[in-house]
């Protein structure tokens, strides 16, 4: 089959991967293997003209955006991380939704520290750099930021930071570690991406499945059986 009719979809397994399929299911598109259970990196799905890449969450936006893969899933904190270059964001799957919280320990100052050598600035450990220094910069406020790549809550507990950015759903991770939600930075939802090329080159193609996902997104229970 010409390549130009073959769709390839990167998708991160887990909670995106588990959330996306009713939506592609919605749209006829059926993986033929379970990520969790297989070791294959590229699925094959009911659809001959269809293919699913599984990576990681936060390498989505690169595949699309060199054309690896023609569309993508992804969080929106990924996509503001990666500053979305060669990309189309057409929809709004509304699926893996949480929140970009500041958060700290009960009682943290927001604005500056004062300890031993006196007032400085705060410093914020987060893995979403780029949107951490937006939020703040917006504020009016200098912040010194400190890039870890997992693990946020423990910074404020060990002195590394007195501040976190990070996501929060059930706000249960940042309870356990004795932490609370300060502000809300953005809400965060999974969104649809397209390679800008293939958005021209296989334009039908990518049209109907965008058609088929959005009347999936604005109409979740239309394929689920009628109640007896
Ligand atoms: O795990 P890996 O390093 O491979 O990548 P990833 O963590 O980016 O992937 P994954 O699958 O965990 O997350 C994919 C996407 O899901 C993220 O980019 C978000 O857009 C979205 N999402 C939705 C979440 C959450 N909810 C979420 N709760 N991503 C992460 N979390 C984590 C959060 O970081 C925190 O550690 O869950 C914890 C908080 O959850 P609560 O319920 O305790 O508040
Ligand atoms: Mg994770």
């Amino acid at each position: 089959m010409p390549n130009e009719e073959i769709l390839t979809i990167a998708l991160s397994k887990g909670r995106i991967f588990e959330q996306a399929m009713p939506l592609l299911q919605a749209a006829g598109i059926r993986a033929l293997d379970d990520p969790e259970h297989s070791r294959k990196l590229i699925l094959d799905t009911d659809d001959v003209r269809v293919k699913l890449v599984i990576i990681r969450a936060s390498d989505v936006p690169t595949y699309v955006q060199y054309g690896a893969a023609d569309l993508g899933v992804a969080g929106k904190d990924v996509l503001l991380e990666h500053g979305g270059d060669g990309l189309y964001e057409p929809l709004d799957l509304r699926i893996a939704r949480c929140r970009l919280m500041v958060a700290g320990k009960p009682g943290s100052g927001l604005d500056t520290c004062i300890d031993g050598q006196g007032r400085r600035r705060l410093r914020i450990a987060t893995k979403y750099v780029a949107c951490a220094e937006r939020y703040f910069a917006a504020k009016g406020q200098q912040v010194e930021i400190i890039k870890l790549y997992g693990s946020m809550e423990l910074a404020p507990l060990v002195g590394l930071a007195d501040l976190i950015v990070d996501l929060v759903e059930s706000g249960n991770t940042l309870k356990a570690n004795g932490l609370v939600p300060l502000e809300r930075i953005c809400d965060i939802s999974s969104r649809l991406v397209v390679n800008k090329a293939s958005w021209k080159m296989k334009h039908d193609h990518i049209t109907h499945l965008l058609a088929a996902l959005r009347d999936a997104v604005e109409h979740p229970d239309t394929d689920q059986p009628m109640p007896s």
